[in-house]
């Protein structure tokens, strides 16, 4: 999948007369052949982009570089933005860098090439300095150069797009959404790209004869419905290539679900998240109903669109009957596939700072990895057993919903199963 994030902040610097490339740090990759890889391009400054799912082997990498390399570290991303402190203590990390990228990492850039010190730059937080003050959030994010798509791995025309920053919902599962609270008091952090600017962007894909599928990676594509609306419009006027994107069930309705069909888009992912209507509305902050989903599925399928949900299983204060419900519904909403995760807390949510608080998090939590498979949380409630339980029931009826559509390799989508990993 794309890192849209450096892709971004490459254009950015680029536009601004600098070098920039990226090196993917594959999970085939042994660490020697990473630390070759950045040792070859000899930078002048290294930016590290990471989730927190990514920290564990990004500092460990850091360390071998900074032993070869007098090479100023700066990171970025969903982990540095959340864990500011615990990256900066780490060896090798020079800077962190918070919330938006592109003009921060720019002004680093050349303070750092004009021998000067980076202390007091808005966003960057420098080792051994003060957290920094944060600069306004990017608007409008037209002024942005088009994501360098010569760093995207994106093969068959399969292009990854983002034409939004910012959730508007409260989910307090979600890393993404933290961004709003991030930025409050600094300026509003949710923006949408024009129609134009998207549009512009497509025609130049189209143009050099990569754009086969759209992915849309933007959190809820469809939070604003006039937006959506008038984008259908515009896009089916020009364009063939089928779509996906994910949405909220309170987002869409039997409208404008046949107006993106109508479009080209072909699947919708959904997160349903849990079975129990109090676990969502109690603990996640998702006030949803049971029947919505039902209806959603329902309307989404009649409009010929596919569709994917994701469910998390293992929350705080979720009860054994409880996940039970969750897999009893995903059995029932039957959807073209699904996704399954043990749920992790991430640094900067609100469940993240609940798990702390009620001493369910491990106090060395940063040294164990963060996977969606095993949960990290002792839970008074409920027993690692009581969700290998219930992940199993699940990894069953997936692999039982597969043999049903008769998956095999002459018959897989693939454009399908990777839009569904995200
Ligand atoms: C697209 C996406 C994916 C894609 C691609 C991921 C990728 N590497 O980009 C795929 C499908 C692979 C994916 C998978 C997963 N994802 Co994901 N994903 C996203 C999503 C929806 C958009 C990311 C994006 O492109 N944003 C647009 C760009 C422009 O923003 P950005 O990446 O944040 O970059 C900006 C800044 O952060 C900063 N920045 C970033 N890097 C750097 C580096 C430097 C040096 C500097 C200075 C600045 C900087 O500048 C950038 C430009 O302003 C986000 C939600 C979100 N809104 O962020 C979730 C999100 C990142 N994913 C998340 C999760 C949990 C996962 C999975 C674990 C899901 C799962 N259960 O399997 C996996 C594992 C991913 C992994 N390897 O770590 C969480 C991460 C939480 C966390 N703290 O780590 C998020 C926030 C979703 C959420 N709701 O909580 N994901
Ligand atoms: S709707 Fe999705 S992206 Fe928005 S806050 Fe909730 S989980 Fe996060």
């Amino acid at each position: 999948m794309a890192s849209l994030g450096p892709a971004f902040l490459a254009s950015f610097l680029r536009a601004h007369g600098h070098e920039a490339t990226l090196a993917r740090a594959t999970l085939e990759m042994t660490d020697g052949a990473v630390t070759r890889m950045v040792r070859e391009a000899a930078p002048d400054l290294l930016g590290v982009s990471m989730t927190t799912r990514q920290w564990q082997r990004a500092r460990r990498l850091v360390g071998m570089i900074r032993e070869e390399l007098n090479v100023p570290v700066v990171a970025g991303g969903l982990h540095a933005t959340f864990s500011p402190e615990a990256v900066l203590a780490a060896p090798g990390f020079d800077f962190a860098c918070l919330g938006e990228g592109e003009e921060a990492l720019l002004e680093l850039v050349e303070t750092l090439a004009a021998g000067r010190s980076a202390h007091g730059l808005a966003n960057i937080w420098v080792r051994g300095g003060f957290r920094p003050v944060l600069r306004k959030p990017i608007e409008p994010l037209d002024r942005l150069p088009f994501a360098a798509r010569d760093l995207l791995d994106e093969p068959y025309g399969v292009a990854q797009l983002s034409t939004q920053r910012g959730c508007p919902f409260p989910c307090t599962y979600c890393g993404a959404r933290m961004f709003n609270e991030l930025y409050e008091g600094t300026g509003e952090y949710g923006r949408r790209r024009s129609h134009q600017n998207v549009l512009a962007e497509l025609r130049e894909l189209q143009a050099a004869g990569k754009l086969s599928y759209i992915i849309f990676l933007d959190d809820t594509f469809t939070i604003h419905h006039p937006w959506v609306k008038e984008f259908c419009r515009l896009y089916k006027q020009e364009f063939q290539a089928k779509f996906c994107l994910h949405a909220r069930v309170e987002t869409v309705n039997e409208k404008m679900l046949h107006m993106l069909a109508e479009a080209g888009c072909d699947q919708i992912t959904y997160g349903v998240e849990s079975g129990s209507e109090r676990v969502r509305r109690e603990i996640m902050h998702r006030p949803v109903t049971n029947e919505r989903f039902r209806d959603v599925f329902r309307w989404t399928k009649e409009a010929g669109i596919r569709v994917i949900s994701n469910y998390m299983l293992g929350l705080p204060e979720e009860t054994r009957a409880e996940l039970h419900e969750t897999y009893a519904l995903a059995e029932e909403l039957d959807c073209f596939d699904f996704g399954f995760f043990v749920f992790y807390p991430y640094p900067g949510t609100h469940l993240f700072t609940t798990c702390r608080e009620k001493g369910y998090l491990p106090v060395d939590y940063l040294t164990r990895p963060a996977n969606h498979r095993k949960s990290i949380l002792t839970l008074p409630g409920l027993a690692q057993s009581d969700i290998d339980e219930v992940y199993e029931k699940f990894t069953a009826l997936r692999v039982r919903r597969e043999r049903e559509r008769g998956f095999g390799a002459d018959t897989v989508d693939h454009a399908a199963l990777v839009a569904q990993n995200g």
